[in-house]
């Protein structure tokens, strides 16, 4: 390797600063980065809520977005593209690293092309989920996610389950690299005592969900299911809400899972509540990987989870977790009832759980195949974009 294969990069990243898992993964990446050496500046309209402050080599860039009288609706992909570009050019990027295609893919494009041919960054784009399952399929989005891909350096997805679907709905035949996500826990700030405490908990098992409760998610399977959870053994549905659990609370109510079901909304020390936590559910109907499982599975907590979409790329079933079939609440309540009732079982499951997170899932697994990743794509030659076929023929 010669010197220059080794030096530190500077990079640009681009993510959703909310409570989400593209977002959660590229701030973590981002500090790993910067830890690691490289100069990393994220470009965005707020902060990501996980990035970590204060930290050497790691930088934000605010976007600031105008609501002028003549728009219907605010746009934010065009100040995107202008301050990533100037970002560039301001601190010589080699690459442009976006996660979740819409709109940040197309604002990295265009800033690349806004600048001098001598100093245009590298695009790496990594599709996240329902950048291809929902938007992919939209007509209104669909060709210019193509058009974005094509034009980008490198393609990642975070599952090989979402690269299949990324073929398949985008007719994307670039060559995709899988890189899954990973999960570096901080040490909790609270004991486990604590924790249980602070929820109101004393002997009961504590089933956990977390997630941003988009219908995806389906929480109203999940609320279903603990609805046919046995009432002879103690137990507790602990909810990680990303978003505002109010629109949920009726149907805690009419499913009269008052004294059952806890919520935490927003919570920033997650690794607090997953060292608490005894199992996790997820019901969810599309996943390219479920972020939350792998964080649970950091603490050795074993997840019930749908069969869908790059979860059987994270639990390996009946050895790490149990895959339930989508859409039936009885069968997730059957494997997390066996769960409850047999203590050896679920601690089996979750020591494989942790082996399996360490082993496949961790930053040191995985933040050198991004290095590995951004280095080719910055030795490589840049595109021909003008032999590109086009997105809409
Ligand atoms: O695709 C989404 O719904 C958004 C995205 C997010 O920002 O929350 O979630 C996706 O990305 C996560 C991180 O890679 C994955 O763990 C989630 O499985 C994935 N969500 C879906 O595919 C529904």
């Amino acid at each position: 390797m010669c010197a220059a294969d080794s030096a530190p990069l500077k990079l640009g990243l681009v993510c959703y600063p909310s409570v989400g898992g593209s977002g959660i993964l590229a701030s973590a990446l981002g500090a790993e980065l910067a830890a690691r050496g490289h100069e990393v500046h994220f470009v965005g309209y707020e902060r990501p809520f996980r990035l970590p402050l204060d930290r050497p080599r790691l930088f934000f860039h605010p976007v600031s977005i105008n609501d002028y009288g003549l728009f219907k609706y605010p746009d934010y992909t065009l100040p995107l593209s202008v301050k990533l570009a100037e970002v560039s050019r301001a601190h010589g990027l080699d690459l442009l690293h976006v996660h979740y295609a819409v709109p940040h893919a197309t604002a990295a494009i265009l800033a690349r092309s806004m600048l001098p041919r001598a100093i245009r960054p590298r695009v790496v784009t990594t599709l996240h989920g329902t950048d291809t399952t929902l938007l992919g399929r939209d007509p209104g989005y669909g060709p210019a996610i193509s058009h974005a891909l094509a034009c980008s350096d490198a393609i990642t997805t975070v599952s090989a389950d979402l690269a299949r679907e990324t073929r398949r709905v985008l007719h994307c035949d670039r060559p995709i690299d899988v890189i899954h996500n990973f999960f570096d826990p901080r040490p909790p700030t609270r004991s486990r005592a604590e924790v249980r405490a602070e929820l109101g908990v004393t002997d009961e098992l504590i089933i956990l969900h977390s997630s941003n409760l988009r219908p995806v998610k389906r929480p109203d399977l999940l609320l279903q299911t603990a609805a046919l959870l046995p009432s002879d053994v103690p137990w507790k549905l602990v909810i990680l809400a990303g978003e505002s659990f109010a629109p949920f609370c009726a149907a805690v109510e009419a499913l009269r899972l008052g004294d059952r079901v806890i919520v935490r909304e927003k919570v920033r020390h997650i690794e607090d509540y997953l060292q608490a936590a005894d199992l996790a559910l997820f019901t969810s109907q599309t996943e390219s990987f479920c972020l939350g499982i792998l964080e649970a599975m950091f603490f050795a907590c074993p997840s019930v989870a749908s069969r869908v979409g790059g979860i059987p790329e994270v639990i390996v079933d009946e050895v790490s977790g149990m895959l339930v079939p989508f859409g039936e609440p009885a069968a997730y309540a059957a494997a997390l009832t066996d769960l409850l009732r047999d203590p050896a079982r679920r601690a089996a499951l979750g020591r494989a759980a942790e082996q399996r997170a360490r082993e496949c899932f961790s930053a040191d697994v995985i933040v050198p195949r991004y290095e590995a990743l951004y280095r080719r794509v910055r030795a490589a030659a840049p595109m021909d974009f003008d032999s590109l076929s086009p997105a809409i023929p």
